[in-house]
């Protein structure tokens, strides 16, 4: 099915065993709510979310990525305890939160040591610019062949569903639905993140703070195509640019 996963910065102190027990069951008798039509109730259970949640720094990772492709995502991060998380749902359940109380969800954690990777900085061959003002901007042509994208986060805000804006891509069909799939972007909707999805994604990046910059790499086929954020109605924040890749038109490389 469909995943990704989400790079967060935990608190000190904090670790895969606190998220499971304090963070995924919250967000799941939520949604459970939500699905059950009863928004106050469910505003009311987030509330129970402890207070270090809001202190969790989301620091990129592969974004959406659909059956039998390969994401890549590069990004620079500190030294400290993170998480990698998928909160993609399938029946109404997140892939983070496990039902079975003895098992862990799609979380993973990771200690990033002070030692360098010594890894270069990826070449951009296009640049998007991510803020909530002026939504996605993209620059550069996006020729057939392979790109890597810097994403830019010039500025970053706390959407109507607890996140920031990121950025993905998604394969466009004759048949696709925008509205639809504009929809499919919010995880508070009871059709949002729910597998499978209306089209096809190829990877992106999650969110960042403002300042911030997080490549990846794309490989693209002549065909229509979106950038696309997962934040609610996308198109009317800017966050929603369809664009289209001619045959022939040179090449990444
Ligand atoms: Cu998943």
């Amino acid at each position: 099915m469909i995943h990704f996963a989400v790079l967060e910065r935990l608190p000190e102190g904090i670790g895969l065993k606190d998220h499971q027990e304090q963070i995924a069951p919250v967000f799941q008798a939520g949604m459970d709510l939500l699905n059950s039509g009863e928004p106050d109730a469910a505003q009311e259970k987030f509330g129970e979310l402890p207070e270090w949640f809001g202190q969790i720094v989301f620091m990129s990772g592969p974004g959406f990525t659909s059956v039998g492709k390969t994401a890549e995502t590069t990004v620079y991060i500190e030294p400290g305890t993170y998480l990698l998380e998928c909160y993609v749902k399938t029946n109404g359940v997140f892939h983070a939160y496990n039902p079975s109380p003895s098992a862990y969800g799609m979380v993973h954690e990771l200690t990033v040591t002070a030692e360098s990777s010594d890894a270069a900085e990826p070449r951009a061959t296009l640049t998007i610019t991510l803020s909530s003002t002026h939504g996605i901007e993209v620059e550069g042509d996006p020729t057939p062949g392979k790109h890597t994208v810097a994403v830019h986060f010039d500025d970053q805000i706390v959407h109507e569903n607890f996140l920031g804006h990121d950025v993905h891509l998604a394969r466009l069909e004759s048949d696709t639905d925008i509205e639809e799939l504009a929809i499919w972007m919010d995880w508070s909707q009871p059709t949002g993140l729910e597998t499978p999805a209306p089209v096809e994604f190829l990877g992106g990046t999650h969110e960042m703070p403002a300042g911030g910059t997080a490549y990846f790499t794309v490989h693209l086929e002549p065909g229509r195509y979106a950038w696309i954020a997962e934040v609610p109605m996308p198109a009317e924040k800017g966050m929603l640019k369809t664009f289209t890749v001619v045959s022939g038109s040179g090449g990444g490389d």
